[in-house]
């Protein structure tokens, strides 16, 4: 059976999570990370010191995003375009998606870890940032209903589950309708709604 390793309330283990749900796997999560640390095993196969990791069989892959390549690759190759013109336009946005979270980080320590919201300015800032990278994602999703193109797909889930963050925090948002309707889109798929129902901690 698949192991994700990583504490829940990781973005970047949401994503595997939301990913191996569109896979359609058996999985098991086990914590790892955060407070709960390391334990010399998991060092042995990840000495990033990071989480999350996979186990799939003889498989081990640290890095979210190869993580997510590497499970549609293997499991749901449908969710992940083979014309390569195609993938590499998802690819972009799954890669992008680093920028973004620089941009977020302070907005989400801010709010969710620190009890603050969008009247202080460091969050302000951030949030100032995540508007404008947004607004990209916004224009692109104009011209197409995913970020993976005409149909859901794994460049979908990395934005996606930053944008579920953005969407809930206490901060000024301008409007982006393309954002808001592809979030609907997303909030149809049953991987989303078990990541969306982790609370922010
Ligand atoms: N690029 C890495 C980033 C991984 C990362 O920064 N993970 C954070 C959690 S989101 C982490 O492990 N922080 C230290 C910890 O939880 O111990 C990936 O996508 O897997």
């Amino acid at each position: 059976m698949l192991i994700i390793w990583g504490r829940i309330n990781s973005h970047n283990v949401k994503k595997v999570v939301w990913g191996a749900h569109e896979c359609g796997l058996d999985f098991e999560r086990r914590d790892m990370g955060g407070s709960f640390g390391y334990t010399p095993d998991y060092l042995a196969k990840n000495p990033n010191r990071l989480v999350p990791m996979i186990d799939d069989g003889s498989v081990t892959v640290w890095e979210s995003n190869a993580i997510l390549r590497y499970l549609f690759a293997a499991h749901a190759p449908q969710l992940w375009p083979a014309d390569p013109a195609i993938r590499a336009q998802g690819d972009q946005w799954m890669d992008w998606q680093f920028l973004y979270a620089d941009a977020q980080r302070d907005a989400f320590l801010g709010c969710v870890r620190g009890g603050k919201d969008g009247s202080d300015p460091v969050v302000a800032k951030s949030a100032a940032a995540c508007a404008a990278l947004m607004a990209m994602v916004d224009a692109q999703l104009a011209r197409q209903p995913f970020l993976s193109g005409e149909s859901f797909g794994v460049a979908d889930i990395p934005m996606g589950t930053y944008a579920h963050t953005w969407l809930s925090l206490p901060i000024e948002r301008p409007a982006l309708p393309h954002v808001e309707m592809w979030m609907e889109r997303l909030r149809t798929r049953p991987g989303f709604q078990a990541i969306a129902a982790v609370p922010f901690t």
